[in-house]
């Protein structure tokens, strides 16, 4: 006979299951789950424990679900009308803390007809589907059994590729962009669109938030990427990140990661949030400045400073409107 403690996804509720001879028979215990979602056995949650796990091993891992129905057209609603109004805007628009455009365009290819926004920055400052999501998801209360308990935002962004737009990422670690004292950082990647094969999915190499922090300069200039060398080398390992609209990719702050342009018709559009360890102070200014930064979303405030050992060069603070601008320096070298 075997006893497994098991609480249903959506209910909340604890059941008992007993095994005999092959057949389960559940008995519900009334009391409400402390974590949805987690598989009990023995007493111990299994069924994140087994992510966690993944997770420490390969730096990343696609979730599906992570946001609800609801969450996720919310997001697109909002997403849709900035679509529409960067259409009448011939250079990058609207103003973030630091004064730089919001809304980023990619200039040789932005028209009227075929619109090529390419970055809105922190939206959940003027966005109340962006700031439910920062604040609650399904990745969230992964980030938190990763890093936990207490954890805070750093930085909110949405990428898109609109077709015919030919926006692409350069290899790179989000890591020398946002040092902190300790690596406890996450960047979650919301998938607003079906992410295919064909429309330019995030492209990672499993297993390198273990491995050496690539140099983001080159001659002197902060290039955000990493050298023609190394990006050769991640072309031949990179594992495309596909799922359907509202999963979301989690990804270790040293995980190498790219991405090709969309050859499709439709959008690849991501909502990126960027969570810390309470207790990661950050050791550069915040290259996308809101007044987020810091805000606590799981857990409590601390005070507490822990610090990790390591070594990496000061990224330069982006005068440009967005890193994609910073990345396209790589082709002046
Ligand atoms: O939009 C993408 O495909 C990748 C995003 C990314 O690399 C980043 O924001 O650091």
């Amino acid at each position: 006979m075997k006893v497994i403690l098991y609480s249903l996804w959506e209910s909340n509720k604890i059941f008992i299951a007993v095994r005999l001879k092959n057949i389960y028979f559940f008995f519900n215990l009334g009391h409400n789950a402390v974590t949805a979602g987690v598989f009990m056995e023995n007493g111990k949650p299994t069924k994140n424990a087994k992510l966690v796990e993944k997770f420490q091993k390969d730096g990343f891992l696609v979730l599906e679900n992570a946001l609800t129905d609801s969450q996720l057209s919310a997001l697109n609603s909002d997403l849709s009308m900035w679509i529409e109004e960067s259409r009448g805007n011939v250079k990058s628009y609207g103003k973030i803390m630091d004064g730089r455009p919001r809304f980023d365009l990619q200039l040789d290819t932005h028209s009227f007809d075929k619109p090529a926004l390419r970055r809105i920055t922190s939206p959940a400052e003027i966005s109340q589907a962006c700031l439910d999501v920062v604040k609650d998801n399904q990745a969230l209360d992964l980030v938190s059994e990763i890093f936990g308990p207490n954890i805070k935002h750093w930085t909110n962004k949405i990428n898109l590729k609109l077709p015919g737009s030919g926006t692409e990422v350069k290899f790179h670690q989000d890591f020398p962009y946002e040092p902190h004292s300790n690596e406890d950082i996450m960047t979650v990647l919301f998938f607003l669109d079906d992410v295919t094969l064909e429309n330019g999915p995030l492209e990672v190499i499993a297993g390198s938030h273990n491995g050496p922090l690539y140099s983001l300069w080159h001659d002197g200039i902060f290039t955000g990427a990493v050298s023609a060398e190394v990006e050769a080398e991640c072309r031949t390992k990179s594992i495309s990140c596909v799922g359907k609209a509202g999963s979301a990719c989690l990804m270790h702050s040293k995980l190498m990661h790219g991405s090709k342009s969309n050859k499709t018709q439709s959008a690849r559009s991501l909502f990126i949030v960027s969570y810390t360890a309470e207790d990661a102070v950050s050791l550069t200014e915040n290259p996308l400045p809101s007044e987020l930064d810091g805000m606590i979303v799981r857990g409590k405030k601390t005070g507490i400073v822990r610090s990790t050992s390591y070594s990496v060069e000061l990224p330069e603070y982006p005068q440009e409107v967005s890193f994609f601008d910073q990345q396209s320096k790589m082709k002046d070298i």
